[in-house]
């Protein structure tokens, strides 16, 4: 693991938000495998999207989640069928739409751990604006984009991160348009932690998936994850075991760099893996808290139905 992995400063509530209590120190039982695994996934065999639900299995274990303590949450892609294959609360939501629900349920319930999965079509096509705005606004949960260059569900079509000339249904020819950088995308947005991974590094996805978890923020992570079905070899140049390199990010990489994050983030393909960037600010989640706080103190000791009649006559 590099020293960018290990230097994540702990969790720290910038305000009197409650923020998940530390449950390794709980005395809570671990949750196994069976305990977790929902329906049999129906992704192809070989599908990247596998590994990236083992993992995810790992963490909730690893960290000893408990069923009332996350929930996954999910736009729709054959990506986005993953919180159906989890034992848990979470919800298959509209194509492109997952941020705003999971924002609703990070603001509201501050308790719990709020994973969105989806892909690369639902987060930066239909999904686009959510993106940008969730991470502006820098709402806590993790976001794992599951990047296969493809729309897979739909058989094949061109996505944002589809290289240019590849050949699809929408683009015959090879695409013409230029693909975006998720990365890049996420730091100017005001995410306020960007990393990357490929799900064919297991112990890498588990490390940034830890450390996304832990960060009180907006924690985008990209996970390369290998559509065999239709883009078949996308990452080889990724893989060793394909014979590509897998590079981290260098280990005197200061996350907070703004600049030098965005910089790394623009390397040829196969790029670097880890965290690019991972700064503090306060959350929407500590706003709204303070706010909601202020709000309660001036109608301290009112019934609920005379602060309502307070706020109808404030609308006369
Ligand atoms: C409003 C709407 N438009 C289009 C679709 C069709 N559709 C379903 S999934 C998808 C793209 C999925 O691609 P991606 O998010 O990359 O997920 P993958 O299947 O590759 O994991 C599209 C266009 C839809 N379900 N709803
Ligand atoms: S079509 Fe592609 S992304 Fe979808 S399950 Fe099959 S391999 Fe995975
Ligand atoms: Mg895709």
């Amino acid at each position: 693991m590099s020293e960018a992995i290990a230097e994540i400063p702990p969790r720290v509530p910038l305000s009197g938000v409650p923020v998940a209590p530390p449950l390794p120190d709980s005395g809570l039982k671990a949750l196994t495998k069976k305990e977790l695994a929902a329906d049999h996934p129906t992704w192809c065999p070989g599908c990247g999207d596998f590994s990236v639900l083992a993992l995810y299995f790992k963490l909730i274990e690893k960290r000893k989640l408990q069923h009332d303590n996350f929930v996954s949450i999910a736009g729709i892609g054959c990506s986005s069928r993953f919180p159906y294959f989890v034992q848990a609360h979470g919800v298959h939501y509209i194509h492109g739409r997952a941020l705003p629900f999971a924002t609703g349920i990070s603001l509201s319930r501050p308790d719990l751990h709020v994973f969105v999965f989806g892909g690369d079509g639902d987060a930066f096509s239909i999904g686009g604006n959510h993106f940008t705005h969730t991470a502006r606004k820098n709402v806590k949960l993790t976001y794992v984009v599951m990047d296969n260059w493809v729309y897979g569900l739909t058989k094949k079509q061109t996505s944002p991160t589809s290289p240019l000339g590849f050949k699809s249904k929408t683009d015959q020819w090879g695409a013409v348009d230029y693909p975006i950088n998720p990365l890049k995308q996420a730091i100017a947005a005001g995410a306020t932690f960007v990393a990357r991974t490929t799900s064919t590094n297991p112990n890498h996805v588990l490390a940034m998936m830890e450390a996304a978890m832990d960060h009180d923020g907006f924690s985008f992570i990209e996970c390369l994850s290998e559509c065999v079905e239709f883009y078949e070899g996308a990452f080889d140049a990724a893989n060793p075991r394909k014979g590509g390199m897998f590079m981290e990010v260098p280990k005197n990489h200061d996350t907070s760099d703004e600049v030098n994050a965005y910089q790394l983030a623009g390397a040829d393909f196969p790029g670097y893996f880890g965290i690019f960037y991972n700064i503090n600010k306060p959350t929407k989640n500590a706003k709204e808290a303070d706010i909601n706080k202020a709000a309660m103190e001036k109608v301290k000791g009112l019934k609920d139905w005379q602060i309502l009649q307070k706020n109808f006559d404030r609308l006369r």
